[in-house]
């Protein structure tokens, strides 16, 4: 983690990353690199909500950093080993991040996540 960064959030230079300072369920380095507040637990990347559209088409909603690029991959079975991406990428305006799978309802479950691009 960039030092700058760690005195800025903790005052300490003894933080490894592997702890999750404020227990929001990412690690103070997963929160380094998405952008987040590590000692708030109100700032953190998340899906917020899967929205159903007419036709069969799903919208995810999910908390982001402003400026952050983010893709969304989903699979069709959670054993599967590989996650397939939805077309594009999305630079977030806001404090959301949104994305449209049209196809979202030719499978019976679609499982999603959110990753933040480097
Ligand atoms: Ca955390
Ligand atoms: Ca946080």
């Amino acid at each position: 983690m960039d030092d700058d960064w760690e005195i800025a959030y903790f005052n300490t230079l003894a933080r490894d990353g592997r702890g999750d300072f404020d227990n929001d369920g990412q690690t103070d380095f997963e929160e380094f690199r998405a952008g987040t507040n590590p000692a708030n637990d109100n700032s953190v990347l998340r899906v917020l909500t899967l929205t159903p559209l007419l036709g069969g088409g799903k919208t995810l909603l999910w908390s982001a950093t402003p400026g952050r690029t983010y893709r969304v991959e989903f699979k069709a079975d959670p054993q599967a080993a590989e996650w397939s991406e939805l077309p594009g990428t999305v630079t977030a305006a806001g404090t959301t991040g949104s994305k449209v799978d049209p196809a979202a309802g030719s499978d019976a479950h679609r499982f999603y996540r959110v990753r933040l691009l480097p």
